[in-house]
């Protein structure tokens, strides 16, 4: 039998990285870099602008992998948003909503939330994205630590 500790717990991020079904449920500006009740608030306007319009909401694929967050056109593979790691400052799960989660991204004074319903369970994402940042943060402290050799 095969053991894969030679395998190294950022080869799942290189590229071309992991992909989720899921949907668009909007993008919401915000006034802050992070928050629970902020993306709890932007969540249920943007659901709420969904029922309202009576629109499908759009399906994309959600691309996880060292380069950030790719969202692409489900069917076409346009690449609609990408979103790199450093700039992606909080992420939060719709407790109303096991197919829900969103993030926020952007610079200071210009953050915005990023709604999605995901096909399946939202942990399953939710629990690969933490992956991701941990991954990036330990690849970052390697990196210091190289360059004061
Ligand atoms: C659909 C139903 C689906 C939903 C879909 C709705 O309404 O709520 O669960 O998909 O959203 O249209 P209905 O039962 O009246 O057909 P999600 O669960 O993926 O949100 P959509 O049209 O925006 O894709």
């Amino acid at each position: 039998t095969k053991l894969d500790f030679g395998e190294s717990r950022e080869d799942r991020f290189m590229l071309p990285g992991i992909d989720f079904k899921a949907k668009m449920i909007g993008i919401e500006p915000v006034g802050e870099a992070r928050g629970d009740k902020m993306c709890m608030d932007a969540i249920i306007k943007l659901k709420y602008l969904v029922k309202t319009s009576g629109e499908h909401k759009a399906r994309i694929m959600v691309n996880v992998s060292i380069e950030g967050i790719r969202i692409l056109d489900e069917k076409t593979r346009e690449v609609l948003h990408q979103h790199e790691v450093h700039k992606i400052s909080f992420i939060s799960r719709d407790s109303t909503d096991p197919r829900a989660f969103g993030y926020v991204y952007g610079e200071q004074g210009n953050h915005k939330f990023y709604g999605i319903k995901t096909e399946k369970q939202a942990d399953a994402l939710v629990l690969t994205l933490k992956d991701l940042f941990e991954v990036v943060l330990e690849l970052k402290k390697q990196q210091i630590a190289q360059q004061k050799k």
